[in-house]
């Protein structure tokens, strides 16, 4: 059993622990044990939402073995979000940013869930 939302597992000077924490406000769209998922403050399509896990890891590259079932939840979750939302008929994508030359802007792992539009063939 991997470990989920415990108080020691989030951060205090990071922005999405906080929303996790309820210290912000966030516009939730879906919250299970795993992970939470909020609009993002600064939409780059109409429908933008931001996934993040409820553990405080900066990136994919710090997870560890027995936290995998994490990144299976996350799935799950982009998935129910999806239908939640009424985008699995027409579709989105799916972006992690991850590091510097990715702009990574906040350093707590999340995926973004971009849709409401049709998106460019490329995908940067
Ligand atoms: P990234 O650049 O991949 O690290 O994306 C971070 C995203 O998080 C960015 O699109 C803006 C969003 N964001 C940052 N701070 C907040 C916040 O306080 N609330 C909400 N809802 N979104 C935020």
């Amino acid at each position: 059993m991997c470990k989920t939302h415990e108080n020691e597992t989030l951060s205090d000077d990071c922005i999405f622990c906080k929303i996790i924490k309820g210290d912000i406000p966030s516009d939730k769209v879906y919250e299970d044990r795993y992970c939470i998922a909020f609009r993002d403050i600064n939409p780059q399509m109409p429908v933008h939402i931001v996934v993040t896990p409820k553990i405080h890891i900066e990136s994919v590259l710090g997870f560890k073995e027995d936290q995998a079932e994490i990144l299976g939840r996350l799935q799950l979750a982009i998935a129910e979000i999806a239908r939640r939302l009424g985008l699995d008929g027409s579709g989105f994508r799916v972006v992690n940013n991850c590091g510097k030359d990715a702009k990574q802007s906040v350093p707590h792992i999340h995926y973004h869930i971009l849709a409401g539009g049709e998106m460019g063939e490329r995908i940067v």
